[in-house]
């Protein structure tokens, strides 16, 4: 049996929840970071050395990193799936635009969603969360440039790619900001919401 340490409110989590419900795959859950704690312990650091959530434990097999989690998932539990193609140059694509959402996106993102959502007012940095969403919307920007012309981010499908940007995108799209106009980005959000499992998994009150 498949178990997923993590919160369910975390994006990072997110991300591996979704992908196994739309795999149909079975997981136990076990609540853990923020509140929860359980990521201090030696035997938690010995799966997850950073003490961050998600980690997947696959009998007896552990793995931190949503992103390494997602493509393992698709390795070992659905090959030939087209979550993760096969195909060289395909693979490639959603590997770079999976690499570009933690490198690019993570950062400003995380810092305009922790200072409008977990932080209370009279605490906030409005200058590091206005610069936050002047950065988030550049990344936001070059997304909607990429779905003018294909309805999902690494062409007609969904991939590993949708999911690591999808669960960042619902937060985008109900935060109080000023976000730039992106019709391409929200066409593709509307149909990311189109399927349940985003609905259940991401699509939810930010917290
Ligand atoms: N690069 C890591 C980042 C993991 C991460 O930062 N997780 C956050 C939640 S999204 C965390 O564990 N925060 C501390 C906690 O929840 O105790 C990944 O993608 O898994």
């Amino acid at each position: 049996m498949l178990r997923v340490w993590g919160r369910t409110n975390s994006s990072n989590v997110m991300k591996v929840l979704w992908l196994l419900d739309e795999l149909g795959l079975a997981v136990e859950r076990i609540d853990a970071g923020g509140a929860f704690g359980r990521t201090g312990t030696a035997e938690y650091r010995a799966m997850n050395p950073l003490g961050l959530v998600p980690t997947l434990e696959d009998d007896g097999f552990a793995l931190f990193e949503s992103n390494a989690i997602l493509r393992y998932l698709c390795n070992a539990h659905a090959p030939g799936n087209s979550f993760y193609p096969a195909e060289p140059r395909a693979r490639g694509t959603v590997d770079a635009w999976l690499d570009f959402q933690q490198t690019a996106l993570n950062r400003p993102q995380s810092v305009v969603f922790a200072g409008l959502v977990r932080t209370p007012p009279e605490q906030r940095d409005n200058e590091a969360i206005s610069a936050g969403v002047t950065e988030a919307g550049r990344i936001w920007g070059i997304l909607d440039t990429r779905l003018e012309s294909r309805p999902f981010i690494a062409g007609d499908g969904l991939t590993l790619a949708d999911i690591a940007f999808g669960v960042h995108a619902h937060r985008w799209f109900v935060m109080p900001i000023a976000r730039p106009d992106s019709p391409h980005l929200h066409a593709w959000y509307e149909r990311l919401l189109a399927r349940p499992a985003y609905r259940r998994h991401a699509a939810v009150t930010p917290s």
